[in-house]
C-alpha cells in the first residue's frame, strides 16, 4: 500500500527537488572545508617513488658502508630473533648487510649463537662502555630520583625507569660513536618484537646515498609533553648560545622546522618521528653541529631530570639541520611497533605486503 498524501513529490518535480538539495549540501560541504583552519602538510612529497629515482642512471656502484644497528638485552632474544628473521626474509637475504648488536651488558654465548644462526651476513656483538651508559658527573642523582617519582605519579610510561633514560641518552648521543659503527656511513635501526610486512627488493642504503637522503622514517607521532617540558626552551637556548651553528642551518622554510615548531617557534608541538625505525646517515649525528647540540642538551640534564626521548631529540635536530628534501618517508616499508602499524595503502603494494591497509596508522594522523 502506498502512502499518497498531498505533501509527497513525484516524477520530474521530485527529481528537481532532490538535485536542488544535492547542490545545497555540496555548497555547505565546500564552505565548511574552506573555513577549516589551514593545515600545512610538512611531510607531503617525501615518499619520492623509488622506481623513478633508482632507474634515473645515477646509481652508484661502490659497496655501501651500511649496517643494521640493534640495541637489545639478552632477555629480549626471542623478540629480536623474530625481527631479524623478518628482516632477512624481506630484505637482507638479497643484500647481506652486516648487523651490529649492542648491549649495556655482555651478550651471552647462547644469544650470540642463536642470532648468528639466523643470517649468513656478518654479525658483530659489542658492549656499551660506562661513559656512554651511566650518569655524567654533572648530574645530581638525588634530584633525578625525586624527578622520576614526580613523573611516575602522573602515570607516564617508563617514568620511574633509570635504564630507559640511559637508553634514550645512548640513542641520542652515543650509538653512532660506538667503535663497532666506525666502519659505516648509514644504519637501519631495528628493535625486538616488531614486524616488517613488505618485501623490499631494492637497496635502501644505496637509495639514500644516490638521492642524497639523510633521514628516513615511516611513522610520525606525538610525544607525551610531560616527558619533555623544558626540551624546547633548551633548544632555543642552544640556538642563542651557538650562532655559529645557527648560521649554518637551512632557513626554516627550506627545512622541517615547522614540523616540530608550535606557536610560531615559541613551543614544541610534540611531533616526532618514531626512532624505533630509522634509516639514516651516521654523518648527520657525527657532525660538529649535532655533537654541539647533543652536548648542550646533555648538560641541561633533561635526559635524567625529565625523560627526554631520543625520538624528539633526533626529530628536532634533523628538522633543524637538514633540508626538507634530505628526508625520506619509507612508505613502502610496512612496519608494526606495539599497537601502531604503517601499511602502504596503494594497490601496487598488495602483492609485496602481508599487512592490512585498513590497519595503516598513517604518518599524517596528527603530525603533518
Ligand atoms: N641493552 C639494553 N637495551 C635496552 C634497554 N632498554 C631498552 N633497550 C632497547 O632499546 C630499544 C628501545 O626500548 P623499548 O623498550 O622498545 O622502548 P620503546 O620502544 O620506547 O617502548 C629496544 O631495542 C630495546 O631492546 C636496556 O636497559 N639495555
Ligand atoms: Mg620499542
Amino acid at each position: 500500500m502506498s502512502n499518497n498524501n498531498g505533501a509527497a513529490l513525484h516524477g520530474p518535480k521530485r527529481m528537481k527537488w532532490i538535485s536542488t538539495l544535492c547542490v545545497l549540501l555540496g555548497l555547505i560541504v565546500v564552505w565548511t572545508l574552506m573555513s577549516l583552519p589551514h593545515v600545512d602538510h610538512h611531510l607531503d612529497n617525501l615518499d619520492t617513488p623509488i622506481a623513478t629515482t633508482t632507474t634515473a642512471g645515477n646509481t652508484s656502484s661502490e659497496p655501501m658502508r651500511a649496517c643494521f644497528v640493534v640495541l637489545v638485552r639478552n632477555s629480549e632474544l626471542q623478540g629480536i630473533k623474530n625481527t631479524v628473521a623478518q628482516i632477512e626474509a624481506r630484505f637482507n637475504k638479497r643484500f647481506q648487510y652486516p648487523y651490529v648488536f649492542l648491549n649495556d651488558d655482555y651478550f651471552t654465548d647462547d644469544f650470540i649463537q642463536q642470532i648468528s644462526s639466523l643470517t649468513t651476513a656478518q654479525v658483530n656483538f659489542g658492549k656499551v662502555g660506562q661513559h656512554m651508559w651511566g650518569y655524567p658527573s654533572y648530574i645530581n642523582q638525588t634530584h633525578a630520583a625525586t624527578q622520576r617519582a614526580v613523573l611516575a605519579a602522573q602515570g607516564i610510561p617508563y617514568a620511574d625507569s633509570e635504564s630507559y633514560r640511559h637508553m634514550c641518552r645512548f640513542q641520542s648521543g652515543f650509538f653512532f660513536r660506538h667503535p663497532l659503527l666506525d666502519a659505516y656511513d648509514y644504519y637501519w635501526r631495528i628493535e625486538p618484537d616488531v614486524d616488517y610486512h613488505c618485501d623490499i627488493d631494492y637497496d635502501v642504503f644505496r637509495y639514500m646515498k644516490d638521492n642524497n637522503k639523510k633521514y628516513g622514517f615511516n611513522i610520525a607521532f606525538r610525544e607525551y609533553m610531560a616527558t619533555v617540558p623544558s626540551l624546547w626552551q633548551t633548544v632555543l637556548d642552544f640556538q642563542k648560545a651557538h650562532p655559529e651553528v645557527v648560521n649554518q642551518l637551512p632557513q626554516p622554510k627550506d627545512s622541517l622546522w615547522n614540523f616540530v615548531a608550535g606557536d610560531d617557534g615559541q613551543s614544541y608541538n610534540s611531533c616526532h618521528f618514531w626512532t624505533n625505525f630509522e634509516i639514516a646517515s651516521l654523518d648527520l649525528w657525527r657532525s660538529n653541529e649535532y655533537l654541539k647540540f647533543f652536548n648542550y642538551l646533555d648538560r641541561a640534564g633533561g635526559f635524567f631530570y625529565e625523560r627526554w626521548g631520543d625520538a624528539p631529540v633526533h626529530s628536532i635536530a634533523a628538522a633543524m639541520m637538514l633540508k626538507k628534501d634530505e628526508f625520506h618517508f619509507f612508505n613502502d616499508i610496512g612496519y608494526r611497533h606495539t599497537a601502531y602499524t604503517h601499511c602502504p595503502t596503494e594497490p601496487i603494494y598488495r602483492d609485496k605486503c602481508s599487512c592490512n591497509p585498513n590497519d595503516n596508522f598513517g604518518k599524517l594522523i596528527e603530525c603533518q
